[in-house]
């Protein structure tokens, strides 16, 4: 930890949507659990000097700087939380783990499966020094998500045959929306598919406890020009007919795929922007030989358990409200029935990783586990190009096994 002890100096990279989640969770942490260390906001890092310096205020940081490498080589700085797209998560999470910094990464991990076994490297590396790096993959702290990976550990849905995962969005189905860093494979390195599909297929591989080991996919962008936002310069630009500089989509807005489990399960995954209506609606259902669950993001608090070992005449869904003390998380929060919410997630996330720092342990999911995601989501992106069966590359400690 620290050499301040019992204090956890953090250094944010980014202030954007997730910047502001994480801001939130960083404030929050403490107040809600007793943990062996406390956290300091104490800078954050941004491009633009006005807007990191407005950030800085709103958001609760001490400092603020535009100086990336200033804030991961800073004796100040105990964590670097890197909140940025995806083209910079490799050189700032391999630069702060060689200074010596714990890291937390937003997911995807990494923009390449390439710079993604960089980063689990680097943090093999740093771990023998007693230095943490975890991705955030913050959906597995939602405690009814929790609480289903508990179901299927202790056995109660026995065999587990099906999975079936989507995570629909609409923000891009209008043409004229902007061709913002999300829609950019140099940026974001995919679409749909890295942005939200890479959330179930943390979820459900930490649910089940099973790896995907072979995909079939088919991906489209529907929209293959969008104007540019507004600010940004030529790059590969044209003018569309009312003058407007258009760019190409050069990612997925959307990702389908079939696949197999390595405990036997098949399973459907449906990632997409372009589902009218829907706005962040992530479901997941589970079907095993003793039982069934299902999570459904927009009634989080909730978890619909089926357990078919129960008389025939009882056999039905039941509703769970994941609130009472016993369930993950919850003992810290508010009474029975006081529902939480999405930056609960976010707090939960925090709370894990200074647990893990503080104690000396590993947290989870690990840049290992990410890369293996990475791996699935390249496998989909050669299954779509070549409409056939792909096997998913095993992680370096799977080949090792
Ligand atoms: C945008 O699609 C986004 O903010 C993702 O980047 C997040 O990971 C997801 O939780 C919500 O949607």
């Amino acid at each position: 930890m620290s050499t301040h002890d019992n204090l956890l100096r953090v250094g944010m990279v980014g202030y954007a949507f997730m910047g502001a989640a994480h801001s939130q969770a960083w404030r929050t942490v403490n107040r809600v659990y007793d943990l062996p260390a406390r956290v300091r906001m104490a800078l954050i890092c941004g491009r633009d000097g006005g807007k990191v310096a407005e950030a800085a205020d709103r958001l609760g940081w001490e400092g603020h700087t535009t100086d990336w490498r200033r804030l991961v080589e800073s004796d100040e700085i105990d964590v670097v939380d890197i909140c940025t797209p995806g083209d910079s998560h490799c050189e700032i999470a391999i630069a702060a783990l060689a200074a010596g910094k714990h890291v937390l990464c937003e997911k995807p991990l990494a923009n390449t499966v390439a710079e993604a076994r960089e980063m689990a490297a680097a943090a093999a590396r740093a771990r023998t020094a007693g230095v943490r790096a975890m991705c955030g993959f913050n959906y597995r702290r939602v405690p009814a998500v929790t609480m289903m990976r508990q179901l299927v550990a202790d056995g109660r849905l026995g065999e587990i045959r099906h999975v079936r995962a989507v995570y629909l969005q609409d923000w891009i189905v209008d043409p004229q929306f902007p061709l913002v860093w999300r829609l950019q494979k140099d940026k974001a390195g995919s679409g749909a598919l890295g942005d939200i599909g890479a959330h179930i297929i943390d979820l459900t591989q930490y649910v089940t406890g099973q790896l995907i080991t072979g995909v079939s996919a088919a991906t489209e962008t529907f929209v293959k020009e969008r104007p540019l936002p507004a600010g940004s310069s030529g790059l590969a630009a044209q003018a569309d007919g009312n003058g407007r500089a258009m760019g190409q989509v050069t990612v997925d807005d959307a990702a389908v795929f079939v696949a197999r489990l390595d405990g036997g399960a098949l399973a459907t995954y449906e990632a997409s922007r372009f589902a009218t209506g829907r706005k962040n609606a992530l479901r997941v259902e589970i079907n095993g030989s003793l039982g069934s669950v299902v999570f459904d993001l927009e009634r989080l608090n909730e978890l619909e358990f089926y357990d078919a070992t129960r008389p025939a005449a009882e056999q039905g869904f039941t509703r769970i409200l994941v609130t009472e003390a016993e369930h993950p998380y919850m003992s810290a929060w508010w009474p029975p029935g006081h529902i939480i919410g999405y930056e609960h997630s976010f707090t939960h996330e925090m709370r894990d990783f200074v647990e893990a720092v503080a104690t000396g342990t590993d947290p989870t999911p690990s840049f290992a586990d990410a890369l293996q995601v990475q791996l699935v989501l390249d496998a989909v992106v050669r299954s779509a190009e070549l409409a056939a069966w792909t096997e998913v590359e095993p992680t370096l400690a799977e080949l090792a096994a």
